[in-house]
């Protein structure tokens, strides 16, 4: 009873572990790999075993080939056939473990699968004909893409050797109106150098006299304060000079006089002329009025001062006589003052400015032809720069890649938005990339075209070096780019910080149908 028991178990087992002399897990094609008769050799060579070993529920082989349809190898593979739809490979831990994994079932021994093959060969049928349906229009789209970005091409190429022969005209013009202009300008300084001359000369008078006012003022104050007559100026001499009282205490200090004489008993005329006098002066045009001290702004002290201390014999009527004189002071003068600030005599640089001297017709003329001379160059020179700009801009547009047949040439410059939680991202193609907060906020650039680059194994645009991530890197994106029957900014995420991943549609990417490889610029 036993015995046949078990017989009957083994036949059961032999129908089940082979299929028309296939064993289970295994496809047609790979069944001559498991002869029944004679022994069987593992794939990896590891070990050769009888027949009868194949599929009985132990691993003997190390690769487990001798078990494609158990579970006993882990590291094997049971083979779904799944008729009607596609063939695969599960793992063999997936065989018999009550989970149906093969849409026909064929992977399941001690439960009913059903057979879902039909329905998914016809779900996948109808997605393949979708599929090729959208191909086929974008390709179609794609064709006249191409078309339009050779007559594109033709038109570029053809406004350049249109600009290149402006260019050789533009050059020649500039180079007359450089030598016009040049021969004008020769003619208009010849004529300008007597005023120019003359104009020098007035100057330098004005300074010879500025110079000789300013030490006849400084003279005059000498001679006023040097009451013994000696030629020396010393404390005692300056003492007596209320002006002199630098803290306003009503008292002229020994210290107070030192620091006017720079430490020094007494000093020569020169030494006043020199140095002396800049300490000084600013305390005369203060109390003439014509400076303010730089805290105080307190009329006060110079009326005080005034009023204590007039400067002595003749000193106010050589004072008025020096505020006649200051007022054609230079500029350096002022500078020494040291403290506070002059009161502006002149005009911005000191100087009173100088009237334009009447030119003499022929001058007038020949200034009048270098000014009309120079805007003709000026006007030569913007054209010939607008040419170059323009071939430039031609030549770079020229030079770019805009895929083996150009076909992505009439998207250059188009913008396409897609809108997240977030953020609005815009994607100008071959131009830039960026990202505006909905709310408030400003754009914030993630790239500019770089150039095309593989991603997943097909080609992708990059836009780089776009704005600084805070402590990180330039922000930059990759455009994912499929075949769509039209444009779209399909979706946009950032896998890493300031690293964005775009996914766009185009019928660019479209190749035809009968191209059996579909991947997108695959060949670029
Ligand atoms: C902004 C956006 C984000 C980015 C952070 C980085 O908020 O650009 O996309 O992750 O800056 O600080």
């Amino acid at each position: 009873m036993y015995i046949e028991q078990v017989c009957i178990l083994f036949m059961l087992s032999l129908a089940v572990h082979c299929v028309n002399d296939i064993p289970r897990g295994v496809p047609y094609n790979a069944s001559s790999l498991y002869k029944t008769a004679g022994d069987f050799n593992c794939f990896d060579g590891s070990s050769s075993i009888p027949s009868s070993y194949i599929n009985d529920g132990y691993c003997d082989c190390a690769d487990g080939s001798d078990e494609p349809g158990t579970s006993a190898c882990p590291s094997g593979f049971f083979y779904c056939i799944n008729a009607g739809h596609v063939g695969e490979y599960i793992r063999s831990s997936l065989v018999d473990d009550g989970i149906c994994d093969c849409c026909d079932g064929s992977d399941e021994r001690y439960r009913r699968c059903e057979n879902i093959c039909g329905a998914l060969s016809d779900a996948a049928r109808a997605e393949a004909e979708a599929r090729a349906k959208i191909i086929s229009t974008g390709s179609e789209v794609r064709q006249k893409l191409i078309h339009q970005a050779r007559q594109m091409r033709l038109q570029k190429e053809d406004r350049l050797r249109k600009l290149e022969e402006e260019k050789v005209e533009a050059e020649k013009l500039k180079e007359a109106a450089e030598a016009h202009k040049n021969a004008a300008e020769e003619a208009e300084n010849a004529a300008l150098q007597i005023y120019r001359q003359k104009e020098e000369e007035i100057k330098q008078e004005r300074i010879r006299k500025e110079k000789e006012d300013a030490w006849r003022e400084a003279h005059n104050i000498f001679i006023n304060l040097d009451s013994n007559q000696n030629g020396l100026l010393d404390v005692e001499e300056l003492k007596v000079k209320q002006i002199f009282d630098r803290n306003k205490d009503g008292e002229v200090s020994d210290e107070e006089i030192q620091w006017y004489l720079e430490l020094k008993e007494d000093v020569t005329e020169d030494v006043f002329h020199s140095s002396i006098w800049q300490h000084i002066k600013p305390f005369y045009m203060m109390e003439m009025g014509l400076f303010t001290p730089p805290e105080t702004h307190n009329e006060n002290g110079a009326q005080d001062a005034e009023e204590e201390e007039p400067l002595g014999e003749g000193g106010k009527e050589q004072v008025d006589e020096d505020e006649k004189q200051d007022d054609d002071e230079e500029e350096d003068d002022s500078e020494n003052v040291g403290e506070g600030e002059v009161i502006p005599q002149n005009n911005d640089e000191g100087e009173p400015s100088p009237a334009e001297p009447e030119y003499d017709p022929r001058t007038l003329e020949l200034m009048e032809a270098a000014k009309e001379a120079r805007s003709e160059f000026d006007s030569s020179n913007q054209a010939l720069q607008s040419l170059e700009q323009e071939i430039s801009q031609i030549k770079e547009k020229l030079s770019l890649d805009y895929g083996p047949e150009d076909e992505f040439a009439p998207l250059d410059g188009q913008c396409f938005t897609h809108t997240d939680r977030e953020y609005i991202y815009k994607l100008c193609l071959f131009n830039q990339v960026t990202q505006a907060p909905k709310s408030d906020g400003s754009e914030i650039r993630l790239g500019a075209w770089s150039g095309w680059v593989e991603a997943n194994g097909k080609s992708a645009m990059l836009y780089d070096k776009g704005q600084s991530c805070w402590n990180g890197p330039q922000r930059s994106t990759t455009v994912l780019v499929e075949c769509g029957s039209d444009n779209e900014l399909l979706s946009v995420s950032e896998p890493n910080k300031c690293e964005y991943l775009m996914q766009f549609k185009t019928p660019a990417a479209c190749k035809p149908i009968e191209d059996p490889d579909q991947g997108l610029h695959d060949e670029l």
